[in-house]
């Protein structure tokens, strides 16, 4: 097999992690070849052909023997015989009806082998033919839902998950930059602005020759569409049925041709506007005066015509930053290189994958000085949750290999979990015990509003808690934020001065950016934070940072800047007189 290797192993581990859901399967085993997915569709290098030439494969994060032999399997044979035969057992499309809110691996898989339905459509269909309360579990008003959730679902464009794109952007970037063609290459569009879900890749190739470089472009390996290949112009579909569109431009438009692909279209119409204020008119080409080009060869070039300063991706969507340039107001964005530590880690205490140790030393070689080891709580026992005194076992065990000298501070903390009344899964002692606590959901989604921010806003009350992780509780695709008055829990917060935590897991990402600039100006801090579960999922702070930069936030405004002696001291907060500087 050729230079396709890389994304077809890549959609044979998507879809066997489908169908292991399916199957309701160990969560390790499912996150496992989700990561190796992204992981081999991201690369650069052509795994196919490594296989072809007998070379042994690079090390790869994550990756370990049993997963490396799948992907010899696959590069030499095409065919994967663990994906074969469980599609023999269900087709993998059934995996789609598990992102219906409501419907388990359990209740899909009962739907399938009743009903025969694969899809949100034949689903459909079947509910609205009353067929769905006929199998066991589903009544009449889990079948109205069904429909609901659907037609909502059906009615939405796909959107594609921010770190899905960004490893696939990687791979087309190599591929173009390979060219000899091809002078430059720029990622635009959502992606560029670090949304959360984007709708399709936008990528700019600086050349001369765009015919050339357009059908190089429709000859990616792994494209299984060809919307259009023109001279300037070319759009493909994926595998993942993601859409590319690559745009051909000249050195002397690239600032101008990367400014309007970048949008967002709001930001667009007002610069366009202002470019009218002034007498000029701005398109991908150019800023002109009349048929004189004043400006186009950089984006400062175009803004700086504009009596404008630069203004980073990540704000541009009309939320006032043209006004915030204008007055010399805009903010000094957070970078992944001001973040110190992380202050939500998980370890083999209760889910996570590795050691404390081996977190330690993977959040040491990311350049972190500390992290907070936040291991669940005894009610999340799926995840094998600590009690009391598993709790202060862990703690002497890091009191323990502390004396090894670990390469990063660690501090004693837990995920508490928020329990449906508000109270806290741990008592006042056992918290009381760790430098820092953080308080999270995990039940009980579905409560009504008020009843919902009620809980919170108790949980917020407790002495103990420092952080509120994940405030939304919602999953890209497949679970909507819970209902609850996010206005009030921000104001809980500053008033106790409990820190929200930006859950930086490319599913969660979650305070959403629009709540981030809320919190910010409520003077409530942000702690931007990995949920790491294994070694590798620290590689996911740069996510949680273009949520925060879209937010508006700068280092002052995330706790995890903090030195650690300067964050030990705001963890004192409580004990302590506030002091004058703070
Ligand atoms: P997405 O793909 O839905 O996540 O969002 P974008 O922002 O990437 O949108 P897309 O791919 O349709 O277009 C890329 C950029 O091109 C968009 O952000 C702004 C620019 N653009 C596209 N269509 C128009 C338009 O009709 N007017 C203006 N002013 N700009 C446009
Ligand atoms: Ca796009
Ligand atoms: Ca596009």
């Amino acid at each position: 097999m050729s230079a396709g290797a890389n994304q077809a192993i890549a959609a044979a581990f998507e879809k066997i992690a489908d169908l292991l859901s399916l199957q309701d399967a160990n969560p390790f085993r499912i996150r496992a070849y989700r990561n190796a997915a992204r992981v081999v569709g991201g690369l650069q290098t052509d795994l196919g052909a490594l296989v072809a030439a007998g070379k042994p494969l690079p090390k790869l994060p994550g990756i370990g023997a049993d997963l490396s032999a799948k992907i010899r399997e696959i590069a030499s044979t095409g065919h994967s015989a663990l994906l074969e035969e469980m599609q023999r057992q269900v087709p993998p499309a059934v995996a789609d009806l598990l992102q219906l809110p409501g419907l388990g691996p359990k209740k899909a898989r009962a739907l399938y082998q009743e009903l025969h339905v694969q899809t949100l459509p034949q689903l459909l269909r079947a509910a609205k033919d009353g067929r769905v309360r006929t199998v066991g579990g589903f009544g009449a008003r889990t079948q109205q839902r069904l429909i609901e959730a659907i037609e909502n679902r059906l009615s939405k464009a796909k959107r594609y998950k921010l770190a899905d794109a960004t490893a696939i952007a990687q791979s087309l970037e190599a591929y173009l930059r390979a060219m000899p063609q091809v002078r430059e290459v720029l990622v635009a569009g959502s992606l560029r602005r670090a949304r959360d879900t984007v709708g399709d890749i936008d990528l700019l190739a600086v050349a001369e020759d765009g015919k050339g470089v357009c059908a190089r472009f429709a000859q990616y390996p792994g494209t299984t569409e060809r919307i259009s290949v023109g001279d300037t112009r070319a759009s493909i579909v994926l595998q993942n049925g993601m859409q590319v569109d690559l745009r051909v431009v000249t050195a002397q438009s690239s600032g101008a041709a990367l400014l309007y692909f970048t949008g967002s279209k709001s930001h667009n119409i007002a610069l366009r506007n202002l470019a009218l204020a002034r007498g000029c008119k701005l398109n991908e080409y150019g800023l002109f005066r009349g048929s004189e080009r004043i400006a186009g060869e950089t984006e400062e070039s175009v803004y700086r015509a504009l009596g404008l300063p630069w203004i980073a991706p990540e704000l541009r969507e009309d939320r006032g930053e043209i006004e915030a340039a204008r007055n010399g107001r805009l903010p000094v964005l957070i970078e992944l290189s001001d973040l110190a530590g992380d202050l939500h880690v998980h370890s083999d205490w209760s889910d996570g994958t590795a050691t404390i140790a081996a977190m330690a030393a993977a959040a040491a070689q990311r350049g972190l000085h500390y992290i907070a080891i936040c291991d669940h709580s005894q009610r999340l026992a799926v995840a094998h949750g600590l009690d009391a005194r598993r709790l202060a076992r862990q703690r002497a065990a890091i009191a323990e290999i502390e004396r090894d000298k670990l390469p990063v501070g660690v501090l004693r903390g837990i995920e508490v979990d928020i329990l449906p009344d508000g109270s806290l899964d741990l008592p006042p002692a056992a918290l009381g015990s760790l430098d820092l606590v953080v308080a999270a959901v995990h039940s009980s989604f579905a409560l009504p509003r008020a009843r919902q921010t009620e809980r919170i806003l108790r949980a917020l009350e407790q002495p103990d808690v420092d952080v509120l992780a994940h405030p939304l509780g919602r999953l890209i695709d497949e679970r909507e934020p819970y209902d609850v008055d996010m206005g009030a829990v921000i104001r809980k917060c500053a008033e106790r001065q409990v820190a929200l935590e930006l859950n930086a897991h490319p599913e969660r990402l979650d305070l959403l950016d629009t709540w981030c600039r809320v919190a910010r100006d409520a003077r409530v801090p942000i702690a931007i934070n990995s949920d790491s579960h294994a070694p590798i999922d620290f590689d996911n702070l740069r996510f949680g940072i273009g949520q925060a930069r879209r937010g508006w936030l700068e280092k002052r405004d995330v706790l995890n800047t903090k030195s650690l002696a300067q964050l030990r001291q705001w963890l004192n907060r409580r004990t302590r007189a506030p002091q004058p500087s703070d």
